[in-house]
C-alpha cells in the first residue's frame, strides 16, 4: 500500500492541500481554495476583512474552519484516498492569532460530524476576529515591549527578531490594552497554524519553534517561552499559551470528526503545524546550513538555513526555528515586483522583453548610478515614508533606470543579509519574477553566487506533507534523515543554472560601498 501524507497550508488568501506518495517521491494531489471566492459570505477581500483603519488587518477564524470543511469535502469528491493517509500536518500564515474561551478545549474534544466545523465552534471565541501579518497598527506596543526588553539588539537576541507590528506579542498587548475584559476571558491564544492543528487533532495543539519565533515571545535559543517577554506583553500570558514543540511532532490520532465525515483514516496521526515560511524551507528542500533561496513575488524574501542561532543586531531580519531542526533566517523586502513594475510602467515599456532590451543597453555597475526604489514604506531597511531616490542617475535615462532597479534590489539583499554570515554556494530562486534571466544574472553577479531557478507550486503545503511524513516515521520507530526525506521532491528548472560573471562581481564589490552610503544618506 502507498504511504500517503497530507500537508495543508492556510495562507492569507487560500487554503491548499498537497498529498505526497513517499515511495514514489511524487505529489499525487494538489488543490487550493480561494477564501474570497469559495466563502464569499465572510466578505473578505484578498483574505482580509474590511476595516476603516488602513493599518488594521484582520481575518476570520470561522472562515478558516469553514475552508477546512470545504477542502476535505472537495478531496472526498475528487476521490483522494483519504482512508490511506498516514499522517496530516500543516502550515499557516505567520504571526496571526486566534483567541479562545475555556469552553474551546471541550468543544474540540467532541466535534459533532453532523454539524459543520463552523456550527461546532460557535461561542468558543473570546475575540471574533484574528489580527494577521498584514496588520501594522501596533507601533506603540512594539516600542513599549522593545524598551522593556532593553532595545533592538537585546530584543532580537532574546526572541529572534526586534519587535514588529505584525508579530503576535505586540498584537496581544494591543488586545489586552484596548479590550482587557475580553483578554481576561481568553483562556488560550493560538496562532493560525496551531488553531487549525487543534481542529485536526480535536484538542489544543502546541505551537512549534518556527511559528513560535514569530511572536516576540519565545526564547530563540532555549526554545521556551521567554518569561521577560511574556511579562512585557500582557499579564497572565503564560497561562494562555500552549506548550512549544517541534513541528511535525505527533499530537495523537486525528479527530473522529474527519474520519466520520470525510472518510479520513481514523488511525491517521495529527501533528504539530508550523508557519508558512518554515514549511516552505522544507518544501524547497533547504536542509543543510548555508542553503538559501530567494522568492521573487509581491514582496521579495531572502531566506536560508543556519545551524547556530545568530540574530540581526540592527533588527531588520528574523530568525525562526526550522522544522528540520536548527534555524532559518528571513528578510522581507516590501518593494519587490511592485517596484519593478512601477519602473517598467513609468518608462512605458509594454512588457518584460522591452524592459530587458533597455537593460541590455547598459553595463553592470550602471556607471555608478544608484536608485533606491522605495515606492512603498520598506521593511528592510526600515523606511517609514515612501520615496524614490536617485544618485548620479538621470530620471530621463530609461536604460539606466531599468538596470538601477534590478541592481538596487540585489545590492540591498547582499547588504542586509550580511548579518546571516551564510556564504551560500548556490541560491535557489522561486516566484513569478524568477522567470526573468536578467534579474537572476544580476542577483548572481551581485551576490557572487550560483543562482538556480526551481519551480514548485505550493512549497508550504509540500513542506507540511513532508513534515507529516517525518513525524509519522519518527513516531513509528523509523526516523528518516531530512536530506533523504526531501530528495526528489524539488528539482531545478533545466537550463536555469546561472553563474556569476567574474568581471561584474568585481564591479559590484566596489559599488556596494556606494550603495550603502546612498542608503545611509536617504535614511538620514
Ligand atoms: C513573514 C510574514 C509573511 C507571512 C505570509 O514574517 O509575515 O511571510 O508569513 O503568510
Amino acid at each position: 500500500m502507498a504511504r500517503l501524507f497530507l500537508g495543508l497550508d492556510s495562507s492569507t488568501q487560500s487554503l491548499s492541500a498537497v498529498v505526497i506518495d513517499l515511495d514514489r517521491r511524487a505529489v499525487v494531489y494538489e488543490k487550493s481554495l480561494n477564501f474570497d471566492r469559495a466563502l464569499p459570505h465572510y466578505g473578505t477581500e484578498n483574505g482580509v476583512l474590511p476595516h476603516r483603519d488602513p493599518l488594521v488587518k484582520h481575518s476570520s477564524p470561522l472562515l478558516w474552519a469553514g475552508a477546512l470543511d470545504l477542502l476535505f469535502a472537495t478531496m472526498l469528491k475528487d476521490g483522494v484516498a483519504l482512508g490511506e493517509i498516514l499522517a496530516v500536518s500543516g502550515s499557516g500564515q505567520q504571526h496571526g492569532s486566534v483567541y479562545l474561551k475555556a469552553s474551546a478545549a471541550k468543544t474540540l474534544g467532541r466535534l459533532d460530524p453532523k454539524k459543520s466545523l463552523v456550527q461546532n465552534l460557535r461561542g468558543v471565541f473570546s475575540r471574533p476576529t484574528a489580527p494577521i501579518w498584514m496588520d501594522s497598527s501596533t507601533a506603540r506596543e512594539c516600542a513599549a515591549i522593545r524598551q522593556k526588553l532593553g532595545g533592538i539588539k537585546k530584543t532580537a537576541e532574546a526572541t529572534g527578531s526586534d519587535t514588529f507590528e505584525r508579530f503576535t506579542g505586540p498584537q496581544i498587548r494591543k488586545f489586552y490594552l484596548t479590550n482587557p475584559a475580553a483578554y481576561h476571558r481568553t483562556s488560550q491564544i493560538c496562532l493560525v497554524s496551531s488553531f487549525l492543528a487543534s481542529l485536526l487533532a480535536g484538542k489544543l495543539a502546541p505551537i512549534d519553534f518556527g511559528d513560535g519565533a514569530g511572536m516576540n515571545l519565545m526564547d530563540i535559543r532555549k526554545k521556551q517561552w521567554h518569561p521577560a517577554a511574556l511579562r512585557a506583553t500582557a499579564p497572565g500570558l503564560a497561562g494562555k499559551l500552549p506548550p512549544l514543540a517541534a513541528a511535525g511532532q505527533v499530537i495523537g490520532r486525528v479527530s473522529p470528526y474527519f474520519a466520520a465525515k470525510f472518510g479520513l483514516n481514523p488511525e491517521a496521526l495529527a501533528t504539530v503545524w508550523t508557519g508558512d515560511n518554515p514549511a516552505s524551507v522544507i518544501g524547497l528542500g533547504l536542509i543543510q546550513p548555508g542553503q538559501a533561496a530567494i522568492s521573487l513575488g509581491t514582496s521579495d524574501t531572502f531566506f536560508g538555513v543556519m545551524q547556530q542561532c545568530r540574530t540581526d543586531g540592527h533588527g531588520e531580519g528574523h530568525v525562526f526555528g526550522s522544522p528540520a531542526g536548527g534555524y532559518m533566517t528571513l528578510i522581507c523586502f516590501k518593494n519587490g515586483s511592485l517596484a519593478r513594475e512601477n519602473i517598467r510602467k513609468l518608462y512605458h515599456l509594454t512588457d518584460w522583453a522591452a524592459f530587458g532590451r533597455q537593460l541590455g543597453r547598459t553595463r553592470p555597475g550602471n556607471d555608478g548610478a544608484i536608485l533606491l526604489p522605495w515606492f512603498e514604506p520598506e521593511i528592510v531597511p526600515r523606511v517609514h515614508r515612501a520615496g524614490v531616490h536617485r544618485f548620479d542617475l538621470d530620471e530621463k535615462n530609461v536604460p539606466a533606470n531599468c538596470r538601477a532597479i534590478f541592481e538596487a534590489q540585489a545590492m540591498s539583499m547582499r547588504l542586509h543579509s550580511q548579518w546571516m554570515k551564510m556564504a551560500p554556494k548556490q541560491i535557489f530562486a522561486t516566484g513569478g519574477a524568477a522567470k526573468d534571466r536578467s534579474l537572476l544574472q544580476t542577483l548572481s553577479n551581485v551576490l557572487n553566487c550560483r543562482v538556480q531557478r526551481i519551480e514548485v507550486s505550493k512549497s508550504a503545503a509540500l513542506g507540511a506533507a513532508l513534515q507529516a511524513a517525518h513525524g509519522y516515521l519518527s513516531k513509528t520507530g523509523k526516523p528518516a534523515a531530512w536530506p533523504k526525506l526531501v530528495a526528489g521532491f524539488t528539482n531545478p528548472v533545466p537550463g536555469s543554472d546561472i553563474r556569476p560573471d567574474k568581471k561584474a562581481v568585481k564591479i559590484y564589490d566596489q559599488l556596494i560601498h556606494k550603495y550603502a552610503a546612498c542608503e545611509r544618506a536617504a535614511l538620514a
